[in-house]
């Protein structure tokens, strides 16, 4: 067993993973930075240090002073939590040589989940299907006119290097083709340092449908349903919900099959997501895999009744899963609405300041995980999720029902929240029939 975790996070998600570890007994080490002092995480982990001045990359974005804090407080393992450190290669080799434990996926995943081109020649290799294109990366200008020409206009440059929609172009004939290079390569080269590009045919508005996926290190590889995660808006989530109202159950064990091919092609260890892409037609592709613990984890959790985080550290302590996939059985309807300090005012731009006073729903079926208290200040440098509010019932509507009653209870003064546009959102036609796709909720706001 680990002695002591350093959660190497802040917000609700460090919140989240302080938890796991007491339920298991592990002491939690938080760390914060010098805007965090009173942040619920610090205050609530065993113990805390603080690493550093409020930016990012002075405090959780920094390899060394997380290591330090680390070693001088003899933590054994860290979690990583979702974005910051998680997906940085070199940090975990780092942590390996310092002989602590990170929680998560080996450096060689990471790498090779981190290059989007090797990853779908990775769900190739497995099988699964992935969209036609340029199946590697692009050589040239010429290269991409080329293979667009043979599969057909509208095409999609990506940045093999990229995430969070950046990177990406949209080709809608052969005379944008130059410009849509030029731009794609060069958005590349400014935010990932690396120009690599890849193509793939234009797939109409799709949903994007995600599964989780647990591996433990002796080979065993299984899935715990799908996410379906198609109401974003800027790339950023809004509302996840599981299981999809889009798949039928026969598509669903398909999807979740090739998810379960793919992590064991490409080696993968710990906890981890893969995200499709469906068509109108049913069809599906592998888009891309996320090595990490995602935000709408907990959907998945309400479904299947397993506590990922805790598996997630079982992992790596090197344990064995110690259930099969036949084990795992999707019961009743879950939705997550990502509750955010945002100003609808001014189209939802993030609304820092102080919790005057909060009502935090609860009663049946409602499970809330929020990194706030009432007189807490949310500081302007982080990102603006404040809670999520997740709800469990036997069917959907029931889950929606549920949702809007919790929802109605979420009361903050103080701070502008999304939690108004939620109640909207419930009760949209679009969303009530569970027929939308990945442009509904850019529609809607707009
Ligand atoms: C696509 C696509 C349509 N066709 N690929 C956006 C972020 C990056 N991870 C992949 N993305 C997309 N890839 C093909 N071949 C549409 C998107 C996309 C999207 C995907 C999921 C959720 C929201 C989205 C919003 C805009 C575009």
């Amino acid at each position: 067993m680990f002695k002591k975790i350093l959660i190497a996070n802040r917000g609700e998600i460090a919140v989240r993973i302080i938890r796991a570890c007491r339920d298991m007994g592990i002491v939690s080490l938080a760390v914060y930075s010098e805007a965090d002092k009173d942040a619920l995480h610090s205050h609530i982990a065993d113990e805390s240090v603080c690493i550093g001045p409020a930016a990012a990359r002075e405090s959780y974005l920094n390899v060394e002073r997380v290591i330090s804090a680390a070693l001088s407080s003899g933590a054994d393992a860290i979690h990583p939590g979702y974005g910051f450190l998680s997906e940085n290669s070199r940090f975990v080799e780092l942590c390996g040589e310092h002989g602590i434990t990170f929680i998560g996926p080996t450096p060689e995943n990471i790498r090779l989940l981190g290059d989007k081109a090797q990853a779908v020649i990775t769900a190739q290799k497995a099988g699964a299907p992935t969209v036609p294109g340029s199946n590697g990366l692009l050589k040239s200008l010429g290269h991409a006119g080329e293979v667009a020409g043979k599969i057909g206009y509208p095409v999609m440059l990506k940045a093999s290097s990229g995430g969070g929609g950046r990177g990406i172009r949209l080709v809608a004939s052969a005379n944008e083709m130059q410009s849509a290079w030029d731009n794609a390569r060069a958005e590349a080269l400014a935010c990932f340092g690396d120009d690599g590009v890849y193509l793939e045919k234009y797939i109409a508005s799709p949903r994007h449908i995600e599964i989780q996926i647990l591996a433990d290190k002796h080979g065993n590889t299984i899935h715990l349903g799908e996410r379906e995660c198609s109401l974003q808006r800027r790339h950023q989530k809004v509302l996840e919900e599981s299981p999809s109202p889009f798949l039928s159950s026969e598509t669903r064990a398909r999807m979740g099959a090739d998810a379960v091919s793919i992590a064991r092609q490409a080696g993968y260890v710990g906890a981890g997501t893969i995200e499709f892409l469906a068509g109108q037609d049913k069809n599906y592709y592998f888009m891309e895999m996320n090595p990490r613990i995602q935000v709408e984890h907990p959907v998945t959790e309400l479904v299947t009744g397993r506590d990922i985080v805790l598996e997630q550290i079982r992992i790596a302590l090197g344990e064995h899963l110690g259930y099969n996939q036949s084990d795992v059985i999707q019961s009743g309807h879950a939705i997550e609405c990502r509750v955010c300090a945002e100003d609808p005012a001014k189209s939802f731009a993030p609304c820092p300041g102080e919790i005057k006073s909060l009502n935090v729903p609860g009663g049946p079926g409602v499970r809330v995980d929020s990194s706030v208290y009432q007189g807490y200040k949310i500081p302007p440098y982080y990102d603006s999720l404040i809670a999520k509010l997740i709800v469990h019932d036997h069917d959907r509507p029931g889950a929606i029902t549920r949702m809007k009653r919790a929802m109605a209870e979420f009361l903050v003064d103080g701070v502008s929240t999304n939690c108004d546009f939620h109640l909207e959102l419930l009760k949209n036609p679009d969303f009530t029939s569970g027929e939308y796709c990945i442009d509904t909720l850019e529609k809607l706001m707009n």
